[in-house]
């Protein structure tokens, strides 16, 4: 069945032309010389004796996203990091060795460090240490193109700095009572700390003002009672490839991670739903840093709020299942565990032997779409199951209400629910309603004696 898919786009977020320095690229100009680039060593410690170079693979992609250049890679297998440089004391001075041979002008290490093994490897490399962490913070702040964007890779930046800022070793800011040294009582660091915890604390409000407009505009999208449709998936699993395909919108898609860093709206119309807003987000991807969540929060809020998830996997990927589980744990973490989901398997393009096709439950509800966003093998499903899971949602029935209860007729009409009423004799208002289930269940619990007439 083809339905009829009108488009149009609805938001679109302000690009202003505020700079961020990031740790590992000082400049947002990304049509810069491969010259520019940074130099760097890649760091990878296996767990356990079976090497999985899946993980190191995905993080030589990340360095790549962030424009280094990778000069070499030093891997190591160890059963626990160790304390002083999370790689063994022989192995640091190896990678410390190789720094300087190839004089690389940075180390990436593919964990999570601490602030002292940071700044231990730091001393021992003499040259700059950014960990995944770091490195997926950076890529952020490359990307980040809208005025909300930057404001929320600043934020994840600073907070992930203020546990790192050490006292500097020049130890200027520590000489006692040299003449001109002697700050208002306080030391460099203490300074930076203070000057950290303001504009922490500045970009906050900024952050809530701009989080305000956003949740006005959901409120008046969820006033007009229509749904949104959100894509989440693992980073280049092809989300935007996708919305793309269904919205014929322009958003950047690309071989890369984390190609979309700002939610995009377009309207979707969908046969027996109506009107309905897809939205295009950042994509996860396994240990995001949490600080980057959470100033992602209002971002993804779009995410927890939505009515239906579509969850795209690229089927093609060999840890498809390990992928699904970052995604889930991520969803938790923005607590939208609940909300209802669709999974997508897209790119069969690229495996044998499977045609589209829609998987059903028990109940007869479609719980996952395979298709290829790249060649449109497939989107009609999706549609058809986006309408069934949809349309499933929206209740229709018979209301009978009191006269005295035209406080809740009022709150049906402004939902735009009744599709058509009669008085009885007694002045009963015998209504037909056809209403968003989750808006009935809000109704509920604010009138918990409604109940749908038998039929
Ligand atoms: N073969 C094949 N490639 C696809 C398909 N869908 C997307 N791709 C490719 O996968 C890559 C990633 O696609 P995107 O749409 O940018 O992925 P994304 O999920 O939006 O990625 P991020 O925004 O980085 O999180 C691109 O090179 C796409 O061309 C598909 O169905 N088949
Ligand atoms: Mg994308």
């Amino acid at each position: 069945m083809i339905l009829n898919i009108k488009t149009r786009d609805i938001t679109q977020s302000a690009v202003i032309s505020e700079e961020i320095s990031t740790a590992l690229y000082c400049s947002s100009n990304l049509s810069a010389n491969a010259s520019d680039y940074d130099n760097a060593i890649v760091v990878h410690v296996f767990f356990s004796q079976v090497k999985n170079t899946d993980d190191l693979l995905e993080f030589q992609n990340l360095a790549k996203a962030a424009k280094v250049n990778i000069l070499s890679t030093i891997t190591t297998t160890r059963s626990t990091p160790q304390a002083k440089y999370f790689v063994g004391q022989g192995k640091a001075q190896e990678i410390a060795d190789e720094v300087k041979r190839l004089d690389a002008d940075i180390v990436l290490v593919n964990h999570s460090l601490t602030p002292a093994q940071t700044r231990n490897l730091e001393s021992l490399c003499d040259c700059r240490v950014v960990d995944r962490s770091g490195l997926i913070l950076d890529i952020f702040a490359q990307r980040a193109r809208s005025h909300e964007g930057k404001l929320q890779v600043e934020l994840a930046q600073l907070k992930h700095l203020s546990t790192r800022l050490v006292r500097r070793k020049t130890g200027l800011d520590q000489q006692k009572g040299a003449v001109g040294l002697r700050g208002p009582g306080e030391t460099q660091l203490e300074t930076d700390r203070r000057l950290i915890k303001v504009r922490i604390a500045q970009l906050q409000n900024r952050l809530e003002k701009v989080e305000k407009q956003r949740n006005q505009n959901r409120r008046t999208r969820q006033k007009s009672d229509i749904p949104t449709v959100s894509l989440v998936g693992y980073t280049n699993a092809g989300k935007s490839t996708l919305f793309n395909a269904l919205t014929q919108a322009n958003v950047y898609a690309a071989d890369q991670l984390f190609a979309t860093l700002d939610p995009t709206l377009r309207r979707l119309w969908i046969q027996d739903v109506g009107a309905t807003i897809l939205a295009d987000t950042v994509g996860f991807i396994r240990d995001l840093p949490h600080d980057l969540i959470s100033a992602f929060k209002s971002t993804l809020q779009e995410t927890v709020e939505a009515s239906l998830l579509l969850h795209v996997i690229d089927c093609a990927d060999s840890r498809k299942l390990e992928n699904i589980q970052a995604v889930n744990q991520v969803l938790e973490e923005i607590r939208a565990q609940d909300v209802p989901v669709l999974l997508i398997y897209n790119k069969i393009d690229q495996l044998e032997n499977t045609l589209p096709h829609i998987e059903y439950d028990d109940q007869n509800k479609p719980q996952a779409v395979y298709l290829s966003a790249h060649d449109g093998q497939g989107l009609d499903l999706l549609i058809e199951a986006i309408r069934q899971r949809l349309s499933n949602e929206i209740l229709t029935f018979d209301l009978k209400l009191a006269p005295q209860e035209s406080k809740i007729r009022h709150r049906l009409y402004q939902l735009n629910c009744i599709l058509q009423e009669q008085i009885s004799e007694q002045g009963e208002f015998l209504l037909a309603v056809r209403i968003d289930k989750t808006e009935w269940l809000k109704l509920l619990k604010q009138f918990p004696h409604l109940a749908p007439m038998q039929a």
